[in-house]
């Protein structure tokens, strides 16, 4: 079989799985190319990639005769596509089988804002629950007005459950969907100030970055919370610190981040922000089914059928 060389943080079970499938080369991150022979490096076929360190013209010109770059994960903005296309590389990633996670942690991120949970644990379990009483009145989530910035096919997944919580649903995307009872709003902006609630479900890289911008933050307000699935490329997030800070914005809820794991320490002085360390995929069945799609396309690749789910 042509050589598979495998770049990430695989866990055990992804590794068994890809051991038992292409017997791959196993690298910490795209820097440890170097260190593999020429010989080592021509025989490589098919890249299974997981993680987000840029992989770009440099890396790809080390693998000479690489066909595919099979990405482990919906969103691919690591990886340089123009570059690949250059090469005649193919991509793939694996959308749809994450949807429900993504959507659920979104939610979940929201509620636990709102309604202060991480707080109210506290409050429990350090005594004060009896030592003061009941826990302080926090907001209500249901029937609220939320704006799904990216209405692909997580922003969609988002966007139903909240109309199961009787929420008033806008969106912005590139072009107006058929969405029923909906409202459409072609400037996030504009969004921003229909919305208590801003939920960033965009794709990331270049063409998003800064889209939840300065001017979105602010229309969003003082009581406003802003939600973010996506990548911490799509938000200013200096302007984001600055708004939670000053009380500009109300509060936010936060999966993902610019700098990952290294993010800005000032997120933890802020009780307003719900932190989670992007884990939104992050299940046994969703991690599963992902690694699945990706070894089914390094399969097809390598059997010369049509790959599953290309990007380019
Ligand atoms: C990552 C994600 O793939 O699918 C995506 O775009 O952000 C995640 O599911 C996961 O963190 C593994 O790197």
């Amino acid at each position: 079989m042509p050589a598979t060389l495998a770049i990430g943080p695989f866990n055990d079970a992804e590794t068994a799985a890809l051991k038992d499938t292409f017997d791959p080369q196993m690298l910490a991150n795209p820097a440890a190319l170097d260190g593999l022979s020429a010989a080592e490096r021509e025989a490589v076929t098919a890249l299974a990639y997981k993680g987000h360190h840029g992989l770009g013209a440099a890396q790809m010109d080390l693998l000479p005769n690489l066909g595919l770059i099979a990405n482990f994960g919906v969103g691919y903005d690591a990886i340089d596509v123009a570059a690949a296309n250059e090469r005649g590389i193919k991509v793939t990633n694996t959308p749809d089988v994450l949807n429900d996670d993504v959507a659920d942690i979104a939610v979940g991120m929201l509620l636990m804002q709102q309604r202060q949970m991480i707080q109210a644990s506290d409050w429990a379990r350090s005594g004060q629950w009896k030592a003061k009483g009941e826990y302080p009145l926090n907001r209500k989530v249901s029937g609220r007005t939320v704006g799904i910035l990216g209405l692909g096919r997580i922003g969609r997944d988002i966007a139903d459950r909240l109309a199961a919580f009787k929420m008033d649903i806008h969106y912005f995307a590139r072009s107006e969907k058929d969405t029923p009872g909906w409202t459409y709003h072609a400037d996030p902006v504009s969004l921003a100030q229909a919305s208590d609630y801003l939920v960033v479900a965009l794709v990331g890289g270049p063409e998003t970055e800064n889209f939840a911008s300065a001017e979105v933050i602010e229309a969003l307000g003082p009581e406003g919370v802003l939600v973010n699935i996506s990548r911490g490329s799509t938000v200013d997030e200096a302007a984001l610190l600055d708004a939670l800070e000053n009380g500009t914005l109300g509060g936010a809820a936060l999966d993902v981040f610019l700098n990952e794991p290294n993010i800005d320490p000032r997120f933890y002085d802020l009780p307003s922000v719900v932190v989670q360390p992007h884990q939104g995929s992050g299940t046994k069945e969703t991690r599963a089914a992902m690694a699945k799609l990706q070894r089914d396309n390094i399969a097809a690749h390598h059997s010369g059928e049509a790959l599953l789910t290309p990007v380019n």
